[in-house]
């Protein structure tokens, strides 16, 4: 019995049934269609199945069309009992949804020729070669952003540091940190709206961030709208349960809204820090006492 499988290397059909042949250690031949090794090929495959679809298996002369119809042919061990599961499986066998369809239009010989086989491959590597660099660069370019702003902040470069802060922002738009040294360095000089639109960006890059989450806290405080403070603070403590300063300040908080047993409840397991001055008075004459 003679058995030829007419495919291409990069048609997941044609792996389809190639792995029913493998599996079942049947012996065939491959008839690759679009290579260059055989130019008879693509002419004996549309002789045998005009409709051009692939793979095909010919056995003794005579066409099985059909990757299913292939598998069940050569390995009816692989196909399930189950008639419903098959049922399921048959509308993917529809060419829609062949994932390397643009490239697999069968092409006439005379223009592959034209195409070296190791062009494919320079070009491949071309591609993978620029893909991992920009991967690189994306991902290196915010982390070097964010430290150069870091950097610049410690040495009292504000200018510099707001620079490269909005560029880690840009170059990362789903990290919080950015933004939550941009909004810490405008509630330093007074500008609570724009720190609280900075916390706005962090949160949405990342919502559960403790330490946006506790800055957000830290500007409701200094404006004194305590209890949604206390919120972000409770939100923070929840993110990072080992964070003291979020500790210490939901104890703050909680001593502005005069519920001093629970303050002290937090302000114990924070330990002492500047939270420590935070006593249950007016909010009035409370502002300015602490600053977060
Ligand atoms: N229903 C067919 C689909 C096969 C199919 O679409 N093959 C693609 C390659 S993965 C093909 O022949 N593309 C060439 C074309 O459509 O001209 C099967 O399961 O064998």
């Amino acid at each position: 019995m003679s058995l030829e499988l007419h495919g291409h290397l990069f048609s997941s059909y044609t792996w389809k049934a190639l792995i029913a042949l493998y599996e079942t250690d049947t012996p065939f031949t491959f008839r690759n269609i679009a290579g260059n090794d055989h130019p008879d090929n693509e002419a004996a495959f549309l002789a045998h199945w005009p409709v051009g679809k692939f793979p095909l298996l010919v056995e003794d002369g005579v066409p099985i069309m059909e990757s299913s119809i292939i598998v069940e042919h050569v390995a009816p061990a692989m196909v399930p009992d189950d008639h419903e599961l098959i049922g399921g499986a048959r509308p993917r066998d529809a060419s829609r949804h062949c994932p390397n369809r643009p490239h697999l239009v069968v092409v006439p010989h005379a223009q592959m020729a034209t195409i070296p086989l190791w062009a494919y491959g320079a070009l491949a590597g071309v591609v993978t070669v620029v893909l991992i660099v920009l991967l690189v660069s994306r991902r290196g370019g915010g982390t070097d952003s964010l430290q150069q702003g870091v950097d610049a902040y410690v040495r009292g470069q504000r200018e510099v540091a707001v620079n490269a802060f909005n560029k880690a922002a840009r170059e990362n738009a789903k990290s919080a940190l950015p933004h939550v040294y941009l909004a810490r360095m405008a509630r330093e000089v007074g500008n609570l709206t724009l720190a609280s639109q900075e916390l706005q960006l962090a949160l949405e890059a990342e919502p559960a961030n403790a330490i946006a989450l506790r800055e957000m806290g830290a500007n409701l405080l200094t404006q004194g709208n305590y209890e949604l403070a206390r919120r972000f603070y409770v939100r923070a403590v929840q993110a990072d349960p080992n964070d003291k300063t979020a500790q210490g300040y939901l104890g703050c908080t909680l001593m502005r809204l005069n519920r001093a047993s629970e303050a002290t409840s937090f302000l114990n397991r924070a330990g002492p820090g500047p939270w420590s001055n935070c006593t249950p008075v007016a909010p009035a004459a409370a502002n300015g006492v602490v600053r977060p």
